[in-house]
């Protein structure tokens, strides 16, 4: 980690000491920021951003240049594995993402195939090593996937969804199917996120979006299983470099003990549990990652400083807290306000570490 300028949030994913409390934002790279909106419209649209090196570069460093965030994100999306698979990835203005072939039997899944990272995936790997020659050393890099159960959920609906009723039909209806599709994802997660580590990534995170809609029982089935198989089967070190890995389930609050038993090092929490009671609960096991309420970013200076001032007393003293939002940011936010909120973190933390 010596060769890193800032280390502080590896340092505090790995609980050790630090001199303030290190913050990124979750989408810290997106529409908020007009700089993105300019170098998307050069691109043309999203997915030619994201194949583009160069460009995917330009915006990850972004909101590196304009605000003291202490990690650099990959620009790419979760839904590039099931673009890889063939479904064919794509955005229709103003709405979510889709796919021309979503999944719709069990011989879709059956002909699904396992995706070889380096062969459909070379995009990303040469994004992350572009990030790393022009980060210089002064952040790490995180890399990141989607969970399994995230991914398979826009598979089966064909886009973004409210109800699940696709999904939750395979999943009742068609168990073994579904458990083929998790089994296949978690097999390209594995080999997608140790290539993006092989290629320069610090520091990885699985993004569960979507567990939160399953019961507690169906999230250890569906979910949180295919999560605890990838972490297992991540590169934990790699050139002499310990590899963290951050599990976020959004609502998964109630979950942290299962989720901090699968060995990942930290938990992603949104804000709807107190980091406290999250902290008391699983604390001595696993760093923290959160958790404004991303709408306070609304508001004035004054209210976004005491909400921070509130979660930093609610982690209290003792290392294991990455600051974030409970979710990402979203594309209305001045971003004024983005660097009020990073500002915030740091100034206010220092005395919550010697
Ligand atoms: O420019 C545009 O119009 C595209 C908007 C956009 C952006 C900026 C999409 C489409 N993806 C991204 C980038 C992205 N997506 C990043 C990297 C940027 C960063 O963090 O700085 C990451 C980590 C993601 C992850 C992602 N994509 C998730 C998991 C995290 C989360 O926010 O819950 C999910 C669910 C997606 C799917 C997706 N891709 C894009 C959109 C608009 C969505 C969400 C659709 C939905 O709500 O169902």
């Amino acid at each position: 980690m010596s060769q890193l300028k800032n280390d502080r949030y590896l340092r505090a994913l790995f609980k050790q000491p630090v001199d303030m409390t290190p913050v990124w934002m979750m989408r810290q790279a997106g529409r908020y920021l007009p700089e993105y909106k300019a170098t998307r419209g050069e691109a043309g649209d999203f997915m030619a951003l994201c194949t583009n090196p160069e460009l995917a570069c330009e915006v990850t460093l972004q909101p590196l240049r304009r605000f003291k965030l202490d990690a650099a994100i990959l620009f790419s999306d979760i839904l590039t594995i099931p673009d890889a698979m063939g479904l064919g990835l794509y955005f229709e203005t103003g709405e979510g993402p889709k796919f021309h072939h979503p999944i719709s039997s069990k011989m879709d899944v059956e002909n699904l195939p396992v995706v070889d990272p380096e062969l459909g995936l070379g995009y990303v790997m040469d994004a992350v090593r572009t990030i790393r020659k022009n980060l210089k050393g002064e952040v790490p890099l995180i890399g990141f996937s989607g969970s399994p159960w995230t991914l398979a959920t826009y598979m089966v609906e064909g886009g973004s969804s409210k109800a699940f009723t696709k999904i939750k039909k395979m999943a009742f209806a068609e168990p073994q199917t579904l458990h083929l599709l998790l089994d296949k994802l978690a097999d390209s997660v594995i080999l997608y996120l140790n290539a993006q580590i092989a290629a320069g990534a610090q520091s990885v995170m699985v993004f569960d979006t979507w567990g939160g809609v399953l019961s507690p029982r169906d999230y250890q089935l569906f979910s949180l299983q295919y999560m605890e198989k990838i972490v297992a089967g991540l590169t934990r070190e790699y050139e002499g470099q310990r590899i963290p890995v951050t599990l976020f389930t959004k609502n998964g609050g109630q979950w942290l003990e299962a989720i901090a038993a699968t060995g990942c090092d930290a938990i992603g929490l949104d804000w709807t549990i107190n980091i406290a009671d999250a902290k008391a609960r699983v604390g001595d096991k696993v760093a923290l990652q959160g958790n404004m309420d991303p709408s306070v970013l609304y508001a004035p200076k004054e209210r976004i400083e005491q909400e921070v001032s509130d979660i930093l007393a609610g982690f209290g003293k003792g290392e294991g807290h990455v600051f974030n939002l409970g979710h990402g940011i979203h594309l209305d936010v001045p971003p004024e306000n983005a660097g009020h909120f990073v500002e915030a973190v740091h100034k206010l933390s220092k005395p919550y570490h010697n």
